[in-house]
């Protein structure tokens, strides 16, 4: 398989992740996303995601995925073991709101291109971009750690989507300097996640194209 990642991005961070769970062996091209104005604008890389976006996966036969959730929810029923999802139903919706609070309402708002929006079309500061982004992490986090039961993973003994993207989440909240403090039950799974060698070489410092 062959991963279209950038070493910083959160959404290719849970792509990889689930790759290194599940075991399976992939290459990764790295799309820069600043560079020359973003090679994921680039004739060569819409042609694979017309969407702009990493992460991207081509899959044996040639088939290209995007999406970070379908991608991992495609691996997760390819390669069923371990499981990213519990096998109760109830206990699956459980894992999938908090997955979805990270990827449909706190990512979509904050990623790269909505903050390039911010700035370059509406004309903001840096300062209220800044605040932009800690809102609405805040606002994820805050209903997150009244979410988190025992541990010491987010959705309990087993590791689950959830993780999947909460630690890229919070990868990306320390960069941007969002204080913590308030989230101990976030930082304690974040870190009970990194001491596992498949989140560990998906971090992005650990990548081979990290700056
Ligand atoms: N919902 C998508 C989000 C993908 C996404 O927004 N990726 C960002 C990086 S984290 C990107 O490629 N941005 C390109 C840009 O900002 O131009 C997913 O989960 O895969």
């Amino acid at each position: 398989m062959k991963l279209y990642t950038y070493f910083r991005s959160s959404a290719a961070y849970r792509a990889r992740i689930a790759l290194n769970l599940k075991g399976l062996p992939y290459e990764m091209v790295s799309i820069h996303l600043t560079k020359d104005g973003g090679y994921q604008r680039k004739p060569d890389f819409r042609a694979i995601n017309p969407h702009m976006r990493v992460p991207a996966l081509e899959v044996s036969g040639g088939e290209i995925l995007t999406q970070s959730l379908a991608i991992i929810e495609y691996l997760d029923e390819i390669h069923p073991e371990p499981p990213l999802l519990p096998a109760d139903a109830l206990e699956r919706a459980k894992v999938r709101a908090i997955a979805q609070i990270i990827a449909c309402d706190i990512h979509p708002l904050n990623n790269l291109v909505a903050l390039q929006y911010l700035k370059r079309e509406l004309k903001h500061a840096q300062p209220e971009i800044d605040a932009w982004y800690h809102h609405w992490v805040i606002e994820g986090f805050n209903a997150i750690e009244a979410m988190i039961g025992p541990g010491p993973y987010t959705c309990g003994a087993q590791v689950t989507l959830a993780d999947i993207c909460l630690v890229p989440q919070v990868a990306n909240a320390r960069r941007l300097k969002v204080p913590l403090d308030h989230y101990p039950k976030i930082v304690a799974a974040d870190a009970a996640c990194l001491k596992l060698p498949a989140f560990d070489k998906a971090r992005p410092e650990n990548q081979p194209d990290a700056e």
